[in-house]
């Protein structure tokens, strides 16, 4: 049976509506929702791809537990595992109290998931310590916002991008991490030429490309920079002193500090040109309409409140706020991060935008609940969380839906704590992420495709996420088995309220309850339904009963959620990066995001043409920096300070200037030899928002001795469950551990391949070749060739069949990959060409068939594949029905039109 589904993109906060295509239980495609108000019809790369990644290699489908940390897990059943969870945590209370237990769950929940989740921690067991993910991701905004205009509520909506007359982007890559939001700025750019755009990043990111001004400032110096655009707008009278007059306080001391940050004294701080500081402001003060567009450059730092602050206090004094087109608009990374702190998923937080240091909230939240009280003290939020279990303090963890043994910053203090642990709870839909070896207790949950719930994105707009398919295996939905755990812990602990507290059934009920809990709030959803979302489509909130729609933007009256009703300044000085270079630690190191990648790549890291970009972690750096040490672009060098070191390949970057670095943040120890980015980012916070410094790290980079290197390549038999690329890849995995440097990957299309890379400082073992060699089913002779010189350490095989060149493993020296990875990925090798394959040149053979380069990333159709439909007479519906390039983000289909036109110049 083929059935269509409307649900949520599990990715980015854009939020954008998909269609699932399924058939006999089994998606078969996804669409971008045409009638979605996120994203009218549009995916980026990984939307597009959600289809290729709903399958089962990898996922974990059944409860495992080990008894004892050495002992290896076992499948038991649901009942066994929930209840001796139950056991050990009701022991752990009764033994120690409360905060002896602690959840870690993620803004990737769905918001029913969360809102037991909560009640459970805060209401049946009593404890605070329930932080997330976001505790990294949103928790500066969260506090900048509410430090500034009393509550946490972004105020814009996508649509004042159509409005807006200048944009200032800061510390946000939008290309590439919220791809539809920055393909609508591209659309508003093109109907409104005299838009400016100003883009503040330390590097030269992809989103400068659609910059007028490109501020590459220090790294860390945000405030400053805010500052004296302020002290600009001051000097030029470009200040709206009426708005200040009637709708913000604490100006008159934020006026007086600022005096002193003058253009040139910030060019010091920021290494900026004062021209271009003054002009920044002209533009922002001059506009009749602002606004800004920030995320993780802003929001990661030690001082990430002050950086959301400042870039909030440009709109309060100019005005440029509650207006269209106007106002200071986070983006939130994950596709819930809204939703969690609409549920206070926080350590800090409680029910709908209330603070758990409120007595008031508190008893409010207590009488909602049906429970005695909320308990005072405040959660230890996630860096402080596993430090408390690290030394004891907290013995037992229930961590969902994130991977924190790869995303926390000095990721080895977190693996030590998560191996102190007595007792460690891991649900998650995969089962091959790096804190997986941690979990005493592993539960299968379902995921994107399998769910139903809620979800809100970055312009506080809820959508409906909803199953296509059943669950695989015996995974369960992560709200049902936070209930069916709840339960069992207050019988366990003799809870009598117990079962009156968890009684729903579906999500739904639970949607209900969260509803109920927000009326009279800022964020009151009282006139929201799953009914209403069905027939009226996602909706924003505040939507109180009665109202007629949702809120597209806030404060417009101009009255701020404060006692007062009216916004705040904050008296914000420049402050360093927590960690400063010095002549040992020179280059200071940023981290980030890749556009076909998601976080640690459990999803992502299933999808062959997501790697077509990067099939490794790349270390990008300023030429010269390169030079410097020795190192050729390519070379592999190894980057460290005194937290960790990981070894990576480097490429020159002219976007990156001087003195500074850029690492993805996606790599773990699942595809490459290492902890990733995080084995060397400082565990440095906030003093409000507890967020750690995840972007900044003072590091060395030397070039390593490693000349003997390896690189197999092989297709995988994509009919055979056994042997296809996944499961190739999975086998292969632990081979990272016997290099000094390693990764691997997959890469291509229909027929992919796995790319394993590999490099040491002399030739290991003939046996360490041979166990390679039997793990990618290259062993034997049959259909292989091979070229071995003793003398120079270089052992080659490359094995065919029918023609056909299935797989190479070159050792020793590794030239061809250079033209082999795309000429196998095209299939473009046939029997005359084989030979070439050893052949130690960089340069492809004259008689192979030139690559062709990919036209549209979200398809993966490459230039080739669209002259042949097009030679055969296709016209630009065909192409795209044929192929479906450009139906995706729309980002190739200037290029794809003017091939159409070339094609069929009478027809166009
Ligand atoms: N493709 C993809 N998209 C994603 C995600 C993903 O994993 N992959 N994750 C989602 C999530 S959870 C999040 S939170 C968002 C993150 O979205 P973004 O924050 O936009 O992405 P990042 O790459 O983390 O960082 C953004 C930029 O901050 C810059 N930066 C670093 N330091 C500073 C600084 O001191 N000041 C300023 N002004 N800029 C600085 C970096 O150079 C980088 O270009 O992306 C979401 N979207
Ligand atoms: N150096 C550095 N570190 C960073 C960042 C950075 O910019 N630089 N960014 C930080 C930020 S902003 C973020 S948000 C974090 C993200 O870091 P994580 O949260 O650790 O990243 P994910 O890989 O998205 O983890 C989500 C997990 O949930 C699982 N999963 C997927 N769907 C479901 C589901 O429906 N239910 C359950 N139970 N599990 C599911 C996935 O398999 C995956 O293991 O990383 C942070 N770490
Ligand atoms: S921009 Fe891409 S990742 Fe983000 S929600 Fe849309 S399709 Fe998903
Ligand atoms: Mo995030």
């Amino acid at each position: 049976m083929k059935t269509e589904t409307r649900s949520t993109c599990c990715y980015c906060g854009t939020g954008c509506g998909v269609v699932i295509d399924a058939e006999d239980g089994r998606i078969t495609g996804v669409r971008g929702d045409k009638a979605h108000p996120a994203n009218f019809g549009r995916l980026c790369a990984k939307g597009a791809a959600l289809a290729d990644s709903a399958r089962l290699d990898y996922r974990l489908l059944h409860p495992q537990l080990r008894d004892v940390r050495t002992a290896p897990r076992r499948r038991v059943g649901w009942d066994d595992a929930l209840d001796h969870a139950a056991r050990r945590f009701a022991d752990t209370i009764r033994a120690h109290g409360p905060d002896s237990v602690a959840f870690y769950l993620a803004g990737q929940l769905l918001t029913e998931d969360y809102y037991v989740f909560n009640k459970l921690a805060k209401g049946l067991i009593g404890t605070n310590n329930l932080d997330t993910n976001s505790r990294l991701c949103m928790s500066s905004a969260v506090a900048g916002y509410k430090q500034t205009l009393g509550a946490d509520a972004v105020p814009c909506a996508y649509e004042d991008l159509d409005h807006a007359e200048c944009v200032l982007i800061a510390g946000s890559n939008a290309a590439v991490a919220h791809p539809i939001v920055y393909r609508r700025l591209e659309d508003a750019k093109a109907a409104n030429p005299n838009l400016r755009v100003i883009v503040v990043d330390p590097r030269r990111s992809e989103t400068c490309a659609i910059a007028d001004l490109h501020l590459a400032l220090k790294p860390g110096s945000d405030i400053a920079l805010y500052n004296a655009m302020l002290h600009v707008l001051l000097k030029e009278g470009l200040v709206d002193r009426d708005y200040i007059a009637a709708h913000t306080e604490g100006f008159a001391a934020l006026e007086t500090l600022v005096e002193r940050y003058t253009p040139a004294m910030v060019a010091e701080l920021t290494g900026l040109e004062p021209e271009a500081i003054v002009l920044a402001a002209r533009w922002f003060g001059t506009a009749k309409s602002a606004l800004s567009l920030y995320c993780q450059g802003l929001n990661q730092s030690w001082h990430g409140t002050h950086n959301n602050a400042a870039i909030i206090h440009l709109h309060l004094a100019t005005g440029h706020i509650g207006k269209p087109g106007s106002g200071p608009f986070s983006l939130t990374g994950q596709p819930n991060a809204m939703g969690g702190r609409e549920v206070g998923g926080l350590s800090n937080l409680l029910s709908a935008h209330r603070d758990l240091g409120n007595p008031a909230h508190r008893a409010e939240m207590a009488r909602f609940w049906g429970v005695p009280f909320v308990p005072p003290k405040p959660g230890k939020p996630a860096v402080e969380l596993f430090r408390a279990l690290k030394s004891g303090e907290i013995k037992a963890v229930w961590i969902a839906c994130t991977n924190p043994a790869q995303s926390m910053p000095d990721v080895a203090e977190v693996r030590a704590a998560l191996e102190a642990a007595e007792f460690v709870v891991l649900q998650d839909a995969y089962a091959n992420t790096d804190t997986a070896k941690y979990a005493d207790l592993l539960l299968p949950a379902t995921s994107w495709g399998e769910k139903e719930g809620t979800v809100t994105n970055s312009e506080r707009r809820i959508s409906r996420v909803r199953a296509a398919v059943p669950a695989p295996g015996e995974a369960r939905h992560d709200w049902q088995i936070a209930l069916d755990f709840a339960r069992r812990l207050g019988a366990e602990l003799g809870q009598p309220l117990t079962d009156k507290l968890f009684p729903y059934t579906t999500p739904e009920s639970i949607h209900a309850e969260h509803r109920a809990s927000t009326c009279g709030r800022d964020l009151d959803i009282g006139g929201l339904s799953y009914a209403l979302l069905e027939t009226a489509g996602p909706q924003q909130w505040p939507y109180p009963e009665g109202a007629a729609a949702g809120k597209v933007r806030l404060y417009e009256d101009g009255v701020f959620p404060t006692p007062s009703g009216r916004a705040r300044f904050v008296a914000v000085e420049h402050k360093p990066t927590a960690e400063q270079t010095d002549p040992a630690r020179p280059i200071s190191l940023l981290t980030g995001r890749l556009l076909e990648q998601w976080h640690g790549m459990s999803r992502t890291g299933t999808v062959p043409r997501l790697f077509n970009g990067e099939d490794e972690p790349l270390l990008k750096m300023n030429g010269c920096d390169l030079r410097h040490r020795g190192l050729e672009p390519g070379a592999l060098a190894k980057v460290s300070n005194g937290r960790g070191e990981i070894i990576v390949r480097v490429e020159s970057d002219e976007g990156m200037p001087r003195g500074r670095a850029w690492l993805p943040m996606h790599w773990g120890e699942q595809f490459m030899n290492g902890y990733g980015a995080n084995a060397l980012m400082p565990a440095a916070t906030d003093p409000y928002s507890f967020q750690p410094e995840l972007k900044h790290a003072a590091v060395a980079v030397e070039k390593v001795e490693l000349p003997w290197t390896l690189v197999v390549l092989r297709h995988g038999d994509e009919a055979s469950a056994a042997d296809n690329a996944l499961a190739l890849l999975e086998r292969a995995r632990p081979l990272l551990k016997r290099f000094p440097y390693a990764t691997i990957g997959l890469y291509g299309g229909a027929e992919p391949l796995v790319v394993l890379r590999a490099a040491a400082a002399s030739a290991p073992p003939a046996e360490l070749l041979a166990e390679i060699d039997a793990l990618f089913g290259l062993a034997g002779d049959e259909g292989a060739i091979v070229y071995v010189d003793p003398k120079r350490a270089i052992d080659k095989k490359a094995l065919a069949r029918d023609g056909r060149l299935l797989g190479v493993r070159l050792a020793g020296e590794t030239l061809a990959v250079a033209w082999l990875k795309d000429a196998m990925a095209d299939d473009a090798i046939d029997a005359a060409l084989i030979r070439f394959a050893l052949a130690p040149s960089a340069t492809p053979p004259k008689q192979a068939p030139a690559h062709s380069p990919l036209l549209c990333k979200c398809a993966g159709v490459s230039e080739a594949q669209v002259k042949k439909a097009l030679a055969a007479g296709a016209s630009l519906d065909a192409v795209q029905d044929q192929l479906k390039c450009g139906t995706f983000c729309g980002g190739c289909l200037p290029e794809l039109k003017k091939m159409v036109a070339a094609a069929q110049p009478a027809a166009a």
